[in-house]
């Protein structure tokens, strides 16, 4: 590790160094403190100025309609096409040449796209899709690996005005089928496979079983990816290459109404089923963009911009699609796995790319560094700038860590708080602007208004925590969830009159600054305390022996909820196996209690190899519950990989 020696660990809250922006960033940033005043005196002329940067085919009348409050209309009577947005006005003012994306596919094969190579390959599949009957308000399901195509198939979506589903390639067939079925798709766009830790991962073979039972999906357009053998239905099924590459590289973007959908994004949530986040076009790509060019300074002719993320989050759909192909700049897409064929892939890429931007969850973090820092050192980073988070609280412990053996201590970290139902970053540094505190996302962007209350709604002074609120709409909010308009409301609007509820718990510091802590059904009740689960993750990983914890509360008859923890030890430690499970139990058990207090102490301590993750590098704590409370499993159709659930069974009678 290359931490300086003897430097103290510190918990969340507690770490006191504080990062100014770098000079030369500040001076020339796209993002000024006075962003944060324009928006400050008028937030919708603030936003006005934002959507602006976009080209609309017809100006709106109206910046927000909220008389139906919750739901909101942005830029009313404006018309624009978003895929037109991403590529042809870019080609037109004459940057076709400029990469769009550098690609990489996990076996190392290559394809480097422009944005004039984009926008054809983008209108021959808006053809495809209008031959096989697609019109605009029709839904495509797109199940498909982080390849160019799937990128190409979502703009195909958008120029023609059909809302797209991407589900995530890792989801089983069923999880495909429940989404296909709920927002009615009769299109589906999936390939053979993709490449996922060193061999092809066959896809097709879901959407078969998943199709089976949905009558109305009526295509199937297969791209080629793998060469895996393939069961072919036919008059259903359509190979890309075939259809797709016989098409006109012309295709005329029809303007849409700026409430239009663009899209519906499926959130498994921790109840049962999931719900579909729609979309719509104006808003939402104003937002995505400004914040794409505001948070990452991006400075589209000499950035390469780099969201490791997959594109069936809704952080690819923001930061590696729409964003980015807003502000025209240039990006990495990448296939696979961190770790194929070397743990050093990522930092590889950043080397060979020249990446100035990388994006990230604090889960690959976290990863990295209970790898070590012996693989990012061995390539050259010096190309980066600016570092982002994104998915979870980022405990300060691995801020440090992505600031100094990532970014050399020089590149600002801009923790991002935001959600799939926000659309785009709300929470977050100015990297011009901010003087950055590990550990906290800071304050809320221009012309986003957040609060933390009570649980009466009202505000918390600073220094207390509470319920992370949103107390005016956002450009890229979601409009619904799609088909249950009353569980939209119900489910966001309900808990806070007149607010938006986040489900996320968070803490205003002296300075009012907001520090996130989790989602509230994570918080434990321990004797009647409240105790967030991330505040006793931080306290673990900042002990040399851990990289990554997970903890949860388990129903226990003395204290009402007992803290049970699932710790992941660090590399060096794992190796030299310092010491016993038990002895590695005690020495965390009074670290927490030490940090903390005896209060917040884990009852249990399980030391495990992986822990249960979504597609985002969520923690699926509530399966971690089960197991702690020796309940069967609920729903695991959203896990990354399943396996890990048995594996961290047969570690559980060892517990103490
Ligand atoms: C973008 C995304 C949303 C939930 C959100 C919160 C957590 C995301 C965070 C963060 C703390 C951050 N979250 N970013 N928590 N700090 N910077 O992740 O969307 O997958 O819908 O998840 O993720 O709990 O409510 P989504």
């Amino acid at each position: 590790m290359s931490e300086p020696a003897g430097e103290t660990l510190s918990n969340l809250l507690r770490e006191e160094r504080r990062f100014p922006p770098p000079p030369e960033l500040a001076a020339a940033a796209n993002a000024t403190a006075a962003d944060y005043e324009r928006a400050d005196a008028d937030s919708q002329a603030f936003w006005a100025a934002a959507a602006a940067r976009l080209d609309w085919a017809q100006p709106w009348e109206q910046v927000l309609d909220w008389s139906g409050a919750p739901f909101a209309r942005w830029f009313i009577g404006g018309r624009l096409n978003a895929a037109y947005n991403c590529l042809d006005r870019h080609v037109a003012a004459g940057h076709g040449d400029r990469v769009a994306f550098h690609w990489e596919g996990e076996p190392g094969d290559t394809r480097t796209i422009t944005y004039a190579e984009l926008t054809q390959e983008v209108c021959r599949a808006a053809n495809a899709l209008q031959a096989l009957g697609v019109h605009s308000g029709d839904r495509v399901a797109i199940y498909m690996p982080m390849i160019p195509e799937t990128v190409v198939a979502m703009l195909a979506c958008a120029r023609i005005g059909a809302p797209h589903t991407v589900v995530f390639g890792g989801f089983s067939a069923e999880a495909l089928r429940g989404r296909i079925l709920d927002c009615d798709a009769h299109v589906v766009i999936t390939s053979d496979g993709g490449h996922r830790r060193g061999k092809p991962s066959a896809l097709k073979p879901a959407v078969d079983e998943a199709v089976r039972e949905c009558p109305e999906v009526r295509s199937v357009l297969v791209v080629r990816r793998t060469g895996q053998e393939v069961e072919w239905t036919d008059g259903r099924d359509v190979w890309w290459h075939d259809l797709v590459a016989e098409q006109p590289a012309e295709h005329e973007a029809e303007a849409f109404d700026s409430e239009h959908p663009l899209y519906i994004m499926y959130t498994s949530g921790t109840t049962a089923r999931p719900k579909g986040i729609l979309h719509t076009t104006g808003g939402y790509l104003t937002q995505v963009a400004w914040t794409h060019w505001a948070v990452f300074d991006v400075k589209p002719e000499r950035d390469v911009f780099w969201t490791a993320a997959d594109i069936g989050w809704v952080t690819g759909h923001s930061y590696i699609v729409y964003g980015p192909l807003a502000n025209g700049v240039t990006s990495v897409l990448y296939e696979g796995t961190p770790d194929t064929p070397h743990k050093g892939r990522w930092w590889e890429l950043v080397e060979k790319y020249r990446a100035t931007i990388l994006y990230c969850a604090p889960t690959a973090i976290r990863t990295f560094m209970k790898w070590g820092a012996e693989f990012p050192d061995r390539f050259d980073l010096s190309s980066l700038r600016l570092l982002g988070s994104v998915g979870e609280p980022i405990n300060p412990e691995a801020w440090i860590w992505y600031r100094q053996n990532i970014g050399g201590d020089r590149c600002p970290v801009v923790d991002t708080w935001w959600q799939t139902e926000t659309g785009a970053q709300l929470i977050s540094p100015l990297p011009g602007v901010s003087t950055c505190k590990p550990g906290s996302a800071l304050r809320p962007l221009p012309g986003v208004h957040a609060d933390v209350v009570d649980d009466s709604g009202k505000p918390v002074p600073n220094g207390s925590g509470g319920y992370l609120v949103l107390t005016d709409p956002w450009p890229a909010m979601l409009r619904t969830i799609w088909g249950d308009e009353k569980r939209y409301v119900d489910t966001y609007w309900s808990r806070f009159s007149g607010m938006y509820f986040a489900g996320d718990g968070a803490k205003k510091d002296d300075d009012g600054d907001i520090w996130l802590l989790g989602r509230v059904d994570d918080v434990m009740n321990v004797s009647g305390h409240r105790i967030s689960t991330t505040e006793v993750e931080s306290a673990l990983v900042s002990h040399p022996l851990v990289a990554e914890a997970a903890v949860v509360g388990a129903t226990d008859p003395t204290t009402g909820q007992g803290v049970v923890a699932f710790v992941i030890l660090r590399g060096d430690a794992e190796q030299a196996g310092t010491a016993g499970a038990d002895e590695v139990a005690t020495e965390l058990r009074a670290h927490v209690a030490k940090e903390i207090g005896p209060i917040a102490r884990p009852r249990q301590i399980l030391v495990v190899t992986e822990l249960p993750k979504t597609r985002s590098g969520k923690i699926m704590r509530r399966l971690l519950r089960d197991v702690a409370e020796n309940r069967r499993l609920g729903d695991v159709t959203t896990l990354t990989d399943s396996s890990v659930m048995d594996e961290i069974r047969d570690r559980l009678p060892s517990a103490g």
